[in-house]
């Protein structure tokens, strides 16, 4: 692969709280057609728009949390991380977050606490939570640390704090293995991305805890990799309908259900579209896609920005739809720090 360049990094943070803000449009919608789609997206485009317009979500909120503990602490902290998140809710807890976590933040926010991976663990009767709200913000472990179990480990410790089922945060270590194969220029041929994927995964995978974890919620022995079986799979086909990604992969808010579904949404749109302008490259495309799959459209626009993101760098992504996004600026400035923390490493 090609060498992880500031306008893939810059890329990969701009177009998740593009992906956020542009799809909280859509959030919860059963059904959304791509028409309505473009004429949100078209809308972007007018002049008098701009100036941060649409508001981020719980999924930016919690990523810049994510940045700045990197950043502050030049790596991991769990304390710091831990407290972010905490502080963060208690300032602004409108944001959108599931209505599980809610519990989970306030705690992080006591002072006192000691095991701040606790907090998650007593989460829906001692099972801890399988949704996406680690794998949304797990884009910026993949640029702040170069090598590849140094990503795993911490992408995944990270999501603990809030989602300790193996469901959710292992959602988070795939979201942050995909960034960081996007960034090497490792994504292309498609094909290939998704065996690397899968042969990362059944490492992964291939534990007690996470068997345990899929034989309750009676999926598959190694749930992730199935579902990364099912996007090759998906993508190997010429045609594929809406629908029928939606009943393979699913859109809704568990992990399971959404970081694959993300996966497939970039490298389905690596090629025109039918359904999609002629006019638009391929991370727009993707954007457009992700929000035609309607349910928690938000988090998988953001998932599937961030890698498109980090595939095609900054200059893919249209000025006006950055102009309209509260955060982008800031994520674009956090991105040249986080390079120079990776390459510094
Ligand atoms: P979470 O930990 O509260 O999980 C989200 C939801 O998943 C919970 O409220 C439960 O319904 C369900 N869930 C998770 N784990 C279990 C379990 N072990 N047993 C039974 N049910 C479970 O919050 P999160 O941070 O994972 O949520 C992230 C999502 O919520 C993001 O998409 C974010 O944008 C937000 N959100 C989504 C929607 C939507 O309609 N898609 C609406 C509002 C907020
Ligand atoms: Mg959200
Ligand atoms: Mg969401």
């Amino acid at each position: 692969g090609g060498p992880a360049s500031l306008s893939r990094f810059r890329g990969a943070l701009v177009a998740g709280v593009l992906g956020d803000c542009v799809g909280g449009e859509f959030e919860g919608a059963e059904e959304v057609p791509m028409e309505r789609v473009l004429q949100h997206l078209n809308s972007l485009d007018d002049e008098t728009k701009g100036n941060g317009i649409l508001d981020y979500s719980d999924d930016t909120a919690m990523a810049r949390c994510v940045v700045q503990s990197l950043l502050t602490r030049t790596g991991y902290d769990e304390q710091d991380m831990a407290r972010r998140f905490g502080k963060e809710f208690s300032t602004s807890p409108g944001r959108g977050y599931g209505s599980g976590v809610v519990q989970v933040l306030k705690k992080l926010s006591a002072p006192q606490l000691s095991d701040v991976y606790q907090p998650a663990r007593a989460q829906f009767n001692g099972r801890g939570s399988f949704g996406n709200g680690g794998a949304m913000r797990a884009a910026p472990f993949a640029l702040a640390f170069p090598d590849l179990a140094d990503v795993k480990r911490f992408a995944g410790l990270g999501a603990m704090l809030t989602h300790s089922c193996s469901l959710g945060y292992n959602g988070a270590i795939l979201q942050a293995l995909a960034v960081h194969l996007a960034l090497q220029g490792a994504l292309d041929p498609p094909q290939q991305f998704i065996n690397r994927l899968i042969a990362e995964m059944e490492e992964v995978e291939d534990n007690e805890v996470t068997r345990n974890d899929a034989r309750i919620l009676k999926e598959a022995e190694k749930p992730f990799c199935e579902r990364l079986h099912r996007v090759r799979d998906l993508i190997d086909r010429s045609k594929v309908s809406i629908e029928e990604v939606i009943s393979e992969l699913g859109n809704g808010v568990a992990a399971l259900h959404s970081v694959p579904t993300a996966i497939f949404c970039v490298l389905h749109c690596l090629q025109p579209r039918e359904c999609l302008p002629e006019s638009y490259g391929g991370l727009e495309r993707t954007i457009a896609y992700s929000l035609a799959l309607g349910g928690d459209t938000d988090t998988i626009a953001c998932m599937a920005g961030a890698i498109a993101g980090a595939h095609y760098g900054i200059e893919a992504i249209p000025q006006s739809w950055i102009k309209c996004c509260e955060g982008a600026e800031d994520a674009d400035v956090n991105a040249g720090r986080l390079h120079a923390l990776y390459y510094q490493s």
